[in-house]
């Protein structure tokens, strides 16, 4: 087999960049491990900036995000039993959408059917070679069977456990990272979401978040330590916590139900640098790991996206390679800055375990600073809602 780009991952970043391609006639193949109902299955990102909205809709998969989704100009922190508002389109005259990577992973493999992307699903032992020449080809297995697929370039978007990141060479990747020693964990149910915004709450218990999918589909979390498991959380006893954790006025106002799903989540920040090497360019989860507290590792993962199809339908449309070649370091400047944003919410609003006296004053100032300064809201506001690409 043959194609122009071979894109490892059908998660959104491979799904987008195939369909912002095909839409420049460049054709592709999409080399996925698991089955698409699995992929389908999977329940992260619910907070999309304008810059990845944008790109959908450029690809052809914006309306369903724009007639069901849902626009927050602003979002509810709370501490000590107090809460304040940050107003986004107050500060920076922009906002967020609120639809689940859930359906833009749906309205993405539907594009790809209409297009008639081929798509292989539940493949093995995918290695990528030749990257460093001019004829590249990625191997795998598919019902036991050996392949081949020879491409111009390979687009490794198989997320943070996938192939492709490790395909660069120890002595030229360099990787920076930071475990945070609790994890998230996460209940979707089917009952009206507490409040119209997300609510991210400081609490001597732990962290919490209210968020949402829909008008009668919410999603929670609370931070847990990372030895916990799903088991140890019967519904019960989460709804006990999530309260305790919430100020009283929004605690009174939870309505509970069974949960549809429930996951734990380690936190982790992760970098690998350079993103590019010959031929080979990661994307996404592959290259970096945000912690999800300031809703950054789907819209990081666009934002590579989108300078990537540009650079590959540059090189097609015979405008030269400029733009490949400053890929990696295009990419990372927004990366390195949305994963300062995301550490420094995390370290705000979580509680470590030996973050002592001063690390809980230190948090209770910069919230009492965030609560009375236009300045600092402002700044929260601009890196929540998205810095430019
Ligand atoms: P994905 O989604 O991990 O997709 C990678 C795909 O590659 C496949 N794969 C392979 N395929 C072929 N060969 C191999 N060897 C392969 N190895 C793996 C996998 O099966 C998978 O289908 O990476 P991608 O596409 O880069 O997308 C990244 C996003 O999924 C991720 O950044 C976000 O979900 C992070 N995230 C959030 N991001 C936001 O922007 N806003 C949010 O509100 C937000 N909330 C979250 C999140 C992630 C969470 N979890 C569980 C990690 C909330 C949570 C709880
Ligand atoms: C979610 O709705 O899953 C969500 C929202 C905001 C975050 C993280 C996750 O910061």
């Amino acid at each position: 087999m043959r194609t122009q780009v071979c894109i490892v991952g059908g998660g959104p970043s491979g799904l987008l960049v195939g369909q912002l391609l095909h839409r420049a006639g460049i054709d592709t193949i999409v080399l996925e491990r698991r089955s698409r109902a699995h992929v389908l299955a999977r329940i992260r990102a619910g907070v999309l900036e304008d810059g990845l909205c944008d790109l959908l809709r450029r690809a052809g998969v914006g309306d369903r995000m724009d007639r069901e989704g849902f626009r927050h100009t602003g979002t509810v922190l709370a501490a000590a039993g107090r809460e304040f508002r940050i107003d986004f389109q107050a500060l920076t005259g922009r906002s967020v959408m609120v639809y689940g990577q859930t359906e833009v992973t749906h309205d993405l493999y539907a594009a790809r059917d209409e297009a008639g992307g081929t798509t292989l699903h539940e493949i093995d032992d995918v290695a990528i070679e030749g990257v460093d020449t001019a004829a590249p080809a990625v191997t795998f297995r598919q019902n036991g069977a050996a392949r081949r697929i020879a491409c111009d370039f390979v687009a490794g978007c198989d997320g943070f456990h996938g192939v492709s990141r490790r395909t660069i060479p120890r002595a030229v990747r360099r990787e920076y990272e930071r475990v945070y020693p609790f994890g998230w964990l996460g209940v979707l149910s089917e009952t009206p979401p507490v409040n119209d915004e997300l609510i991210y709450a400081n609490h001597e218990r732990g962290f919490a978040l209210c968020s949402m999918r829909h008008e009668n589909l919410s999603r929670y979390y609370v931070q847990v330590p990372l030895d916990d498991s799903v088991a140890g959380w019967p519904d019960s006893r989460f709804w006990d916590e999530l309260r305790a954790r919430l100020p009283a006025r929004i605690a009174e106002a939870l309505v509970t139900g069974p949960s549809v799903e429930k996951s734990i989540a380690p936190l982790r920040s992760f970098i690998a640098e350079p993103m590019r090497w010959g031929r080979l360019f990661l994307a996404g989860d592959a290259a970096h790991i945000v912690p999800p507290t300031g809703a950054k590792g789907l819209n990081l993962a666009a934002s590579d996206i989108h300078y990537l199809s540009e650079a590959l339908i540059a090189h097609y449309a015979g405008d030269g390679d400029g733009l490949l070649d400053n890929y990696s370091d295009r990419a990372l400047a927004r990366v390195w800055k949305a994963s300062r944003f995301s550490w420094s919410l995390t370290t705000l609003m979580h509680r470590f375990p030996d973050q002592g006296a001063f690390g809980q004053r230190m948090q209770e100032a910069e919230l009492n600073w965030l609560e009375h300064s236009t300045a600092a809201q402002t700044a929260l506001a601009e890196n929540y809602v998205g810095l430019p690409y």
